[in-house]
């Protein structure tokens, strides 16, 4: 059980709280095995996102826009995994409904729902970043991400970190995204960074706003994370080159 008004206080306060164990290793297994399926090919839905991995460790080297490019287990992205009745459970776990309704009142859309996957040969690291911005293309910015471990996630094994209260510090530049580099150094973040080693079925809940960071998993196992960013059903899709997304409802 979470304690919904401790976790909402540090949420404030720090931008991230651990949330320990939520989800049941019963389901985290089926999870597993679906993120596989779904990289393999043995199990499809219309729509769904991928992204490969670089073949560097940098992800700048990452392919754009080729999507399932054939059976691997080297993707490094898998996204709209709302289409997915298994992630769907995750989404709307009864767990975290009464987090998620907490830090936002009324009904409830998804933004996003995304594996983040480190093959077991590294994956890439993800530089320091904030998930808001003009890049989302968003009426508000998005403010509640719920990161679920789908495996272990060890220190050396790519586990998140961050950099706590940096919610307060408002986004690093009106697009959002990485961090330019010269702003990590005025800010001089290194020796405030906390790395958050959790086990599979361990959930996070992070200020989209708060800088975090993975490195390349070094275990030899990989690591499977899956985000959930969820957002007031107010918020609307602003975008002008394509139309505009509507949201899947996540709580009405
Ligand atoms: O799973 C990871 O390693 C990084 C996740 C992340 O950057 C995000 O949720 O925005």
């Amino acid at each position: 059980m979470i304690d919904v008004a401790a976790a909402v206080e540090a949420f404030r306060e720090q931008g991230f709280v651990k949330l320990g164990p939520v989800v049941e290793e019963a389901l985290v297994e089926q999870l597993r095995a679906r993120a596989v399926e779904l990289m393999l090919g043995e199990v499809t839905w219309p729509g769904l996102f991928f992204q490969m991995d670089s073949a560097t460790g940098d992800y700048r080297d990452a392919p754009l826009g080729l999507g399932w490019q054939g059976p691997s287990l080297n993707y490094r992205k898998l996204e709209k995994l709302e289409l997915d009745d298994r992630f769907r459970a995750l989404i709307r776990h009864p767990s975290l409904e009464p987090l998620v309704r907490a830090l936002i009142p009324g009904p409830v859309s998804l933004y996003r729902a995304i594996v983040f996957n480190k093959a077991a040969g590294g994956g890439s690291e993800i530089p320091w970043h904030q998930d808001a911005g003009k890049l989302w293309g968003l009426s508000e910015d998005p403010e509640v991400q719920v990161w679920t471990a789908l495996d272990d996630a060890p220190r050396e094994g790519g586990c998140l970190e961050v950099v706590p209260g940096s919610h307060r510090w408002g986004l690093s530049t009106p697009l959002g995204g990485v961090v330019p580099d010269d702003v990590v150094a005025r800010r001089d973040v290194e020796g405030q960074v906390v790395p958050l080693p959790v086990v599979a079925g361990e959930s996070v809940l992070l200020h989209n706003l708060l800088w975090h960071r993975s490195g390349r998993t070094s275990t030899g196992h990989r690591r499977l994370g899956f985000s959930a960013c969820y957002l007031p059903e107010r918020v609307r899709c602003v975008r002008k080159k394509k139309a505009p997304r509507s949201f899947f409802s996540v709580f009405g």
